[in-house]
């Protein structure tokens, strides 16, 4: 199966990491979004990275749908057995998934517009997003057992996206979400494979 992926997207990181992890074997394709290549238009409409297309042609997105997948086809590697903490996990890659949802926001209002046109209030509501949400995070921090989850690699992509783009932006105030890729990283030491 191909992947279509940047390594810039949070969720193509997620996702790829997801497969690493899970020993699922994925042929990453790199996609530029922006041109609308028609392979990736023909598996997906929306013309969104990550992709995830099977070898019988059928396109899977968006990215947790394809961690989803992925669980089962791994024989559930990416999410707990236990009901509760299999809801948890999907609610930690929900929440790091929205936060990244509007940090793309605030970086496409700026890409796409020119600078008269760009709507600070917008970017405003979007940062209130994300500040809200890195300040849950960094008071509810997802333990690590002895295995990890989707919601840890959603986590663990959203942190590599915001300090790619936001560098040294984001940590006052949230010292433990500041020392969590390191340890995520000794958990998967394969970490620094996926960086952008
Ligand atoms: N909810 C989607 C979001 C995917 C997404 O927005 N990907 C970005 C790249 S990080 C993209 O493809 N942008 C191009 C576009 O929106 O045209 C997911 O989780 O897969």
């Amino acid at each position: 199966m191909k992947l279509h992926y940047s390594p810039a997207s949070p969720y193509s990181t997620k996702a790829r990491m997801a497969a690493h992890y899970a020993g699922v074997a994925v042929e990453n394709v790199l996609t530029d979004t922006t041109s609308n290549p028609p392979d990736l238009i023909a598996s997906n409409p929306l013309g969104k990275i990550p992709t995830l297309v099977l070898d019988d042609g059928r396109a899977i997105y968006d990215s947790s749908v394809i961690t989803r997948f992925l669980d089962r086809e791994s024989g559930g590697k990416l999410m707990p057995r236990n009901a509760e903490k299999r809801l948890d996990a999907e609610i930690l890659e929900a929440l790091c998934d929205g936060i990244c949802d509007s940090l793309l926001a605030v970086v496409y209002e700026k890409r796409f517009h020119p600078p008269e046109k760009v709507h600070q209030p917008w970017i405003d509501r979007q940062w209130e997003k994300v500040s809200r949400g890195l300040d849950h995070l960094e008071a509810h921090l997802p333990k690590i057992g002895t295995r990890l989850h989707a919601g840890h690699f959603a986590l663990a992509a959203m942190l590599r996206y915001i300090e790619l783009r936001f560098e040294g932006e984001w940590q006052a105030g949230r010292p433990k979400l500041a020392k969590w890729p390191k340890k995520f990283e000794k958990h998967f030491p394969d970490y620094s494979l996926f960086k952008a």
